[in-house]
């Protein structure tokens, strides 16, 4: 069975609400920055969460790990095709929630909690806060009126890019996410497979 390392709010979160989706049976087990367990520390020597073990396979990278779980555990419609209209587009947010997004972000939870109080407004804070604003409005704008970043249908490019608006309260860019990527994070939590994920401890 799929053994997720796993802390609320996490990019874990990724993982456990695309197994929900898909009815993939998983367990989880606490992983912590502060104190990681001799588990965790081996599944992801990095010790940066989420970690997978599968059997013999272990994976720290949570876009990739969405897309093993979906290779190997499928099919599901999460997953877009390449003879699909919207194939470039869910590769394109797929990567990019992550690459594009979320990674700007953990220099923002860095320096906000382990900086020097005199550090932590400091040039490059503001330079990674505006870099998340203009892509998450760069999404907004190829979003319009849809509620679905790729093929107009729900993916796991949207629980890619969504993320972030779990994250944000971390980054302290709560109150900086555009009014529309809210809405459309807020459209996506009404789902029951996002609701049981993010209820695990
Ligand atoms: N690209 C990795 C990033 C993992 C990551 O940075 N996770 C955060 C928590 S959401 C973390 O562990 N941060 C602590 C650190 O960077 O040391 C992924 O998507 O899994």
């Amino acid at each position: 069975m799929l053994k997720i390392y796993h802390a609320q709010g996490a990019r874990s979160l990724r993982v456990l609400w695309l197994c929900e989706e898909m009815g993939a049976p998983y367990e989880t087990a606490e992983a912590s920055f502060f104190k990681p367990s001799e588990e965790f520390a081996r599944a992801n020597p990095l010790r940066t969460i989420p970690a997978l073990v599968d059997g013999d396979v272990a994976m720290i990278e949570s876009v990739a790990m969405m897309i093993y779980i979906m290779n190997k555990y499928g099919p599901t419609d999460l997953d877009v095709k390449p003879h699909e209209p919207g194939y470039a587009d869910y590769l394109q947010y797929l990567l990019f929630g992550e690459a594009g997004i979320a990674a700007y972000g953990n220099p923002l939870v860095a320096t906000r909690f382990l900086a020097p109080d005199e550090q932590k407004r400091n040039w490059t804070v503001e330079h990674l806060e505006n870099a998340i604003v203009k892509r998450l409005e760069f999404v907004c704008d190829r979003l319009g009126d849809k509620q679905y970043v790729a093929a107009n249908r729900f993916t796991a490019a949207d629980i890619s890019v969504a993320y972030i608006v779990s994250a944000a309260k971390f980054a302290g860019i709560e109150e900086k996410i555009p009014a529309r990527m809210r809405a459309y994070s807020d459209n996506l939590a009404q789902r029951p497979a996002f609701q049981r994920a993010a209820a695990v401890k």
